[in-house]
């Protein structure tokens, strides 16, 4: 239903057409994209894959999915009555209401009049001629815009490992990452799920309360703290919106863009003791803060070391079986990949119709007509769940034949690994910006403020432009080289190279191994972005 502040526009149907700027991708960013120019008055147009709004809430409708950042900070703050009006039901809010809020905002800005769905862009490449970017979609939409922006998202190209034999598979086969719109019942069925990053750990515990046998394929073992998810109290919420600008410009100021307690304490310089207080404070109220307890957690092997230990103890107690106990703690460093939050997971593994199978060693040997083979067994299965993950940051833009100046392929520029000026835009792709392309904080902070900033910032810059009578903006060599060295530079002072985490492309075969968000914390990022505007877009060329 549209929202009473909403005016009634007329819906366009697919077509060509020109415009001021095409942005890729009606998730959270594209949606504030959009917002923003045509505010300014842009003539702007979305085009997006899928059938509706939200993006990864569109796609990732797994059983158990939910966000990771608790809901009143994982959701926009550029409108204050919006986010007065928007009640979230939980600590932390689980897909279909994210999805909900997604529809809402869409509707309450009358955004859905300027998104052409079910158009996937195929290409988008720059004419010098005539100064404009040529994206076409697959089905034949043909659109050309001054401006590009890629609103398409960090972890939005699923990965599916080419096993030997998928494609004999006869059951059921699902990508977490790409989950069907309607309802899959597990009931009575043989299921294997495949991995145990962050979407295993939410996915896993409800498909093994369905199923009749679950086997779970574990290649990493995986750090995961819990939600302690709850029902969000009236109470609450009335507090929490009585003082929302204080608490976002709280969380403005830490690492993650989130409002969490980060000491400034050392792992190394505290007592065992002070320790064991500090993280079991942390376990009790659960979620991602648990890292922030000390400063050297990702600077410190040793130090780390005292946290990975800790929550290895914990999934001790949690599992009746040693050894099984022993397969589910992780060896790696805690951080290193993506923490995950967790509802039950570990207990999960004491469930009687639930298997766990070591693929650390051996990989999967094939998918049969039947089901996985490990080790010349078959565990047969009526339906297979791929929790594979994404190619992330890079995927989605390079599934895209995206060519610069010269017709230059993106593809050939990062062969190396991405290179971008502050994760916005890259040198030899005048007009085309990314929000929360890689170089920039994105993953490794709260999206929907990281989303914002970037939006913010573009829309600016277009502004800026405008305002003097200029059409283009492209990063200098020489700017993005070195904000290159600073984003690599910061990332090797740190622990993150220590796994084979999809920070660092691992996951995906023949993925150049860098380190590619920013590290270096929002607020020092948010500093630089905002030097760089107010120098008069500096590192940019402008024309
Ligand atoms: O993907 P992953 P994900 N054989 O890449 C395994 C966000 N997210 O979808 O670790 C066997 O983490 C792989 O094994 P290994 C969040 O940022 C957030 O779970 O590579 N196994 C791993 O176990 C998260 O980090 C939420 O050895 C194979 C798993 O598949 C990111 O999305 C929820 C394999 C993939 O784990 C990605 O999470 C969900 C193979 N050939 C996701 N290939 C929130 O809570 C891969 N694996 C908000």
């Amino acid at each position: 239903m549209m929202h009473p502040q909403a005016q009634a526009r007329p819906s366009r149907t697919l077509s060509n057409g020109d415009f001021d700027a095409v942005i890729v991708g009606a998730g959270f960013a594209g949606l504030y994209m959009l917002h923003r120019l045509r505010g300014m008055g842009f003539r702007a147009r979305v085009l997006e894959a899928g059938s509706g709004v939200g993006g990864t809430w569109y796609w990732n409708r797994y059983p158990g999915a939910r966000c990771d950042v608790e809901s009143v900070e994982y959701s926009y703050q550029f409108d204050a009555a919006l986010q007065q009006e928007w009640d979230w039901s939980e600590r932390y809010a689980a897909q279909p209401e994210l999805l909900r809020y997604a529809n809402h905002v869409a509707d309450r800005f009358d955004l859905r009049c300027d998104i052409e769905f079910n158009t996937r862009v195929a290409s988008a490449a720059f004419d010098a001629a005539a100064g404009r970017w040529v994206m076409e979609a697959i089905g034949g939409a043909r659109v050309t815009a001054t401006y590009c922006i890629m609103a398409t998202g960090c972890l939005s190209a699923p990965n599916l490992p080419p096993f030997k034999g998928l494609e004999s598979y006869q059951g059921e086969c699902y990508h977490t990452g790409h989950w069907p719109h309607e309802e899959v019942s597990f009931a009575g069925k043989a299921v294997a799920v495949i991995g145990t990053g962050s979407s295993a750990v939410q996915s896993i515990p409800i498909i093994a309360a369905q199923a009749k046998q679950l086997t779970v394929f574990q290649r990493t073992a995986n750090y995961a703290i819990p939600a302690h998810n709850a029902p969000l109290t009236d109470e609450f919420r009335a507090a929490i919106k009585a003082d929302y600008p204080a608490l976002r410009a709280r969380a403005r100021q830490t690492m993650t863009g989130i409002d969490f307690d980060y000491s400034d304490a050392l792992a190394s310089e505290t007592s065992a003791e002070g320790r064991a207080l500090e993280y079991e404070r942390r376990w009790q109220r659960g979620g991602l803060s648990f890292l922030g307890a000390y400063k050297d957690l990702m600077a410190d092997q040793a130090a780390n070391d005292t946290a990975a230990e800790f929550v290895r103890n914990k999934i001790r107690q949690k599992v009746r079986s040693p050894a099984l106990a022993e397969l589910l703690a992780p060896k790696n460093t805690i951080g290193c990949k993506r923490l995950c939050i967790d509802i039950g997971y570990f207990e999960t593994f004491n469930r009687p119709n639930v298997k766990l199978v070591d693929v650390s060693e051996t990989p999967i040997e094939a998918i049969t007509p039947r089901g996985v083979k490990v080790r010349g067994q078959e565990f047969a299965a009526d339906a297979i769940v791929f929790a594979t993950g994404f190619d992330a940051m890079t995927g989605s833009l390079l599934r895209i034949d995206i060519r610069g100046r010269n017709g230059m392929t993106l593809r050939e520029r990062w062969h190396e690994g991405p290179r971008t000026y502050l994760g916005l835009g890259f040198t030899g792709f005048p007009n085309f910006f990314t929000v929360t392309g890689p170089g920039s904080p994105s993953v490794l902070t709260n999206m929907l403020p990281t989303i914002e900033q970037h939006v913010d910032w573009i829309a600016d810059a277009l502004g800026y432009l405008r305002a003097r009578g200029l059409s283009c903006i492209e990063p200098s060599a020489q700017a993005e080289d070195e904000w290159g060295a600073h984003v690599d530079e910061l990332a090797g002072r740190t622990l993150r190279y220590t796994c084979g985490s999809w920070y660092l492309g691992v996951n995906i075969p023949g993925k150049p191994r860098v380190f590619m968000p920013y590290i270096g914390g929002f607020p020092r990022y948010i500093e630089k972005c905002k030097e760089v505007a107010s120098r008069g877009y500096e590192g940019f060329v402008l024309g």
